[in-house]
């Protein structure tokens, strides 16, 4: 039943777009997302969920405003959640200045374009904990500097600050959750996730051999992406708007995440991992934990899914998949 209210998601075709646009369906939103131009299908994430013809797409690219203006007028929305970037920090270092344009400078883009059309709408901003980068506290939370170590880090700085200006300059209400890392069957290829999980998947079922990764010393703080949209949607609703750190509070090296990963199909993750050089960074992030208490404290928000529950969710359905 609709509630009358109207969204408009940028990135609606990634992950957390998907997850987003089903969980604000469901509530009775009517939903717009920001379709960039691609020559390929970028629909398989909304067709996957059973929302492909729900979600009303607006052409548009966090680079054009006008785009953006278009979009604003004609999805009316009163929440806008700026979920597009180019999300991969490997190509960050390959295209550090499309990376700038589209997380940083297209940051802002959105922000004039609420702001021109409709400054009342909450805003919401996909900031991230790559930000932390070389970490300062050994546990992450609202009030820790940050240390960015990749263009992709130093661009969603810039973002996570033009938001944190709108808000203060021309009271916007306009929120920046800074997430750590989730995961999902969404979850695109080229993330350590999701590329172990459709590997070990493929060498269960014999059509391939080897798993090349790069660092697997370094720690990630891992959940769910379809708790964490829960997250992003409880920012908008509150009376003020603020930062929030959003994580599980707990720390996993990817070789554990492997490991849980080949141990779900019973097989040995010393027969297949080979480290590669090629998947090593110019510069890593060596561990991120974060401190969600006060997302639990004032959004009532919390991780419900374990790494385990998350991998194994993961493998079967890229077994599914595989098989067609
Ligand atoms: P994702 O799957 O890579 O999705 C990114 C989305 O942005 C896609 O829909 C993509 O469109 C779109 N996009 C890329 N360039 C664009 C442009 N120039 N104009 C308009 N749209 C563009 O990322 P995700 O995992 O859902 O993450 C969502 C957001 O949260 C991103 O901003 C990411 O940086 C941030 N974040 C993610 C995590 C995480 O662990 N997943 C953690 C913290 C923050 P196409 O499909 O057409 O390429
Ligand atoms: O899965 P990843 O590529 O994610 P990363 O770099 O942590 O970034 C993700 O999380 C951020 C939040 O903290 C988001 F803002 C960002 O958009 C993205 O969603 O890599 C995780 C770790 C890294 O330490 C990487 O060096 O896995 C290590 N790794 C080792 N071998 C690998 C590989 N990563 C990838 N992608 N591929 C490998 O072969």
């Amino acid at each position: 039943m609709s509630n009358n209210k109207n969204a408009l998601i940028t990135g609606v075709t990634g992950q957390d777009g998907a997850y987003l646009s089903k969980l604000l369906l469901e509530k009775g939103y009517s939903v717009h997302g920001v379709l960039a131009r691609r020559s390929t299908d970028t629909l398989w994430r909304l067709r996957e969920l059973g929302i492909e013809n729900e979600v009303k797409l607006v052409d548009g690219d966090l680079t054009d405003l006008s785009s953006l203006i278009r979009a604003m007028e004609i999805s009316k929305a009163d929440e806008v959640y700026n979920l597009g970037a180019q999300s991969f920090v490997g190509t960050s270092w390959q295209q550090p200045i499309l990376t700038a344009q589209v997380d940083g400078v297209g940051v802002i883009n959105v922000l004039e374009a609420v702001r021109i059309v409709n400054p009342k709408a909450h805003f919401y901003q996909a900031s991230t904990s790559e930000m932390f980068g070389l970490i300062q506290a050994d546990m992450q939370d609202e009030t820790t500097p940050f240390y960015p170590r990749s263009p992709y880090g130093v661009a969603k700085l810039m973002g996570h600050w033009a938001t944190v200006n709108y808000r203060e300059s021309f009271g916007l209400h306009a929120s920046s959750g800074i997430l750590f890392n989730h995961e999902s069957p969404l979850r695109g290829i080229e993330f350590v996730t999701r590329k172990v999980t459709d590997a070990v998947a493929r060498i269960k079922l014999g059509r391939q051999k080897e798993l090349r990764l790069g660092n697997i010393d370094s720690k990630r703080d891992w959940g769910f992406a379809g708790d964490y949209v829960e997250a992003m949607w409880l920012m908008t609703q509150q009376p003020e708007a603020d930062d929030y750190v959003v994580a599980t509070g707990l720390t996993t090296t990817v070789r554990d995440m492997v490991e849980i990963a080949f141990g779900h199909v019973g097989l040995n993750t010393g027969d297949h991992l080979v480290i590669d050089p090629q998947f090593f960074r110019p510069a890593e992030v060596d561990v991120l934990l974060g401190n969600p208490a006060k997302a639990i404290a004032r959004l009532g928000w919390k991780p419900r899914t374990s790494l385990q529950q998350l991998i194994t969710m993961m493998v079967d359905a890229d077994l599914r998949r595989l098989q067609g």
